[in-house]
C-alpha cells in the first residue's frame, strides 16, 4: 500500500485530494495545523477510515516537518497548505510568504535528506502570471505576480525547479487555474456568490456586497484538479502543467448564472464595496493545457454552467434542509 502525505487536509482541496487517494488504495496522512475551534468538517466523513490518519503539522515548525518524514517515509508528499486568499495576503503579507516560500524549502529540505525517493506535489497557482497580459497561460508564460501571495508561489515554484534539477528530486509543480466545489471556503468569490443567492431566496440575507465585478477567471471544478495533481506524481520524469479548462468568465457572469438558477435578479441585491477591491487585480486568467491533456490524459469533466448549479443546489439544499426555513422568492 502506498502512503501518501497531503498538507492542508482541511482545505477544500485536502478533502478532495484525500478522498481520491483512499479510493486508490493509499494510506493518507492529513496534516493539519492547531485551531482553537474544531475546523475538520471538509474531512468528517473520512475521518474513520481506516486508511486515514489525522495529524499536527505547520509549515512554520522545522523540527515538526523532519520527525513527520523520517517517521512515515512517505510515497509522495502533496504540499497544498497555504494562506490562500489573494486579498487577505496584502493584510498578511509576512505569514502568508513564510508559510508558502520558506514552508515549501523546509519541505524540500528534509525530504532532500531524509527522504529523497519521494515524490513530491507543489501547488503552484494560476495567480503566478498576475497582469500580463498575453493569454492563454501555458507552462512557459512569463510570470507577473500581482500580489504577496503570487510572489510566494513564484519563489516555490521556481525552488521545485532548482531542487528537481539539482538534487534529482521527483518535485512537480501543477499550476492550477482557480478550482471551486460546494466545499469552497466562504470568502472566495464563487462560494460568496452561491451563498448569498442561497440565503436571499430563503430569506435569510438581503444584499450580497462585492468588489471588481469585471475580472476573468478559468474556472473548474476542484473534483477534477486533484485527479491531475495524482497523475503528475504517477509520471517517470518529474515536470510542471498547467491545470484549466480553457474558458474564462468574469466574476458578473458567474453571479448571472447563479443568482439565475435561483430565480433572483442580482441587480436587486448586489452592491460594490470599495474596500473589496484589491492594491493590484489580476485582470484575466486563461490557461492552456494542452500539454497536461496530451502527456497526463487529463481532461475537466465539469463546465462553468454545471459548477454554477452545482455549487448553488449544495448551499440551497443544505440551508432549505432545516425545516423553520421557507423559501421566499
Ligand atoms: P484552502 O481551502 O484555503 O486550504 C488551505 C489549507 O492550508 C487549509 O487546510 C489551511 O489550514 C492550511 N494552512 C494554511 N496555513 C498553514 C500553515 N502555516 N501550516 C499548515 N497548514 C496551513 O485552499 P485550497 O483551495 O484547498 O488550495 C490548496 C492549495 O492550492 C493552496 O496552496 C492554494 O494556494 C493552491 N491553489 C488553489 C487554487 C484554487 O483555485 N483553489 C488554485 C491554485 C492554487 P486551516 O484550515 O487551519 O486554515
Ligand atoms: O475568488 P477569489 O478571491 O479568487 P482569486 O483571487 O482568483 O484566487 C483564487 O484562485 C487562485 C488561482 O488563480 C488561487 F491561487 C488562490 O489561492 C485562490 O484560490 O477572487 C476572484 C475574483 C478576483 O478578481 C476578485 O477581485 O473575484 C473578484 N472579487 C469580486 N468581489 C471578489 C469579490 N473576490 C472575493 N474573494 N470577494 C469578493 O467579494
Amino acid at each position: 500500500m502506498k502512503r501518501a502525505l497531503v498538507t492542508g487536509i482541511t482545505g477544500q482541496d485536502g478533502s478532495y485530494l484525500a478522498r481520491t487517494l483512499l479510493e486508490k488504495d493509499y494510506e493518507v496522512y492529513g496534516l493539519k495545523r492547531r485551531s482553537s475551534l474544531l475546523n475538520t468538517s471538509r474531512v468528517d466523513e473520512i475521518y474513520n477510515d481506516p486508511n486515514f490518519k489525522l495529524i499536527y503539522f505547520d509549515l512554520n515548525d522545522t523540527s515538526a516537518i523532519w520527525k513527520l518524514l523520517i517517521d512515515t517515509q512517505p510515497d509522495e508528499v502533496y504540499n497544498l497548505a497555504a494562506q490562500s486568499h489573494v486579498r487577505v495576503s496584502f493584510d498578511l503579507s509576512e505569514h502568508t510568504v513564510d508559510g508558502i516560500a520558506m514552508g515549501t524549502l523546509r519541505m524540500l529540505n528534509a525530504i532532500k535528506t531524509v527522504c529523497p525517493q519521494t515524490r513530491f506535489y507543489q501547488a503552484s497557482s494560476s495567480e503566478m502570471f498576475g497582469d500580463n497580459p498575453n493569454y492563454p497561460f501555458n507552462e512557459e508564460s512569463r510570470f507577473m505576480p500581482a500580489s504577496p501571495y503570487a510572489c510566494a508561489k513564484v519563489f516555490a515554484h521556481n525552488l521545485i525547479r532548482n531542487y528537481r534539477k539539482s538534487y534529482n528530486i521527483h518535485a512537480s509543480s501543477g499550476i492550477l487555474f482557480n478550482h471551486e466545489s460546494p466545499l469552497r471556503g466562504e470568502t472566495f468569490v464563487t462560494r460568496k456568490i452561491t451563498l448569498a443567492a442561497a440565503k436571499i431566496k430563503l430569506g435569510l440575507q438581503d444584499k450580497l456586497f462585492l468588489g471588481n465585478l469585471d475580472a476573468k477567471r478559468d474556472w473548474g471544478f476542484a473534483g477534477d484538479y486533484v485527479e491531475a495533481m495524482w497523475k503528475m506524481l504517477q509520471q517517470d520524469v518529474p515536470d510542471d502543467y498547467v491545470i484549466s479548462t480553457g474558458e474564462t468568465h468574469t466574476v458578473k457572469e458567474f453571479l448571472e448564472c447563479v443568482f439565475s438558477h435561483a430565480g433572483l435578479n442580482p441587480e436587486r441585491f448586489v452592491e460594490i464595496d470599495e474596500r473589496l477591491l484589491r492594491p493590484q487585480e489580476v485582470p484575466y486568467l486563461l490557461g492552456d493545457s494542452s500539454k497536461a491533456k496530451k502527456v497526463l490524459k487529463w481532461e475537466p469533466k465539469v463546465k462553468f454552467e454545471q459548477l454554477c448549479e452545482m455549487m448553488f443546489k449544495s448551499d440551497y439544499e443544505y440551508l432549505k434542509a432545516d425545516n423553520s426555513l421557507k423559501d421566499v422568492w
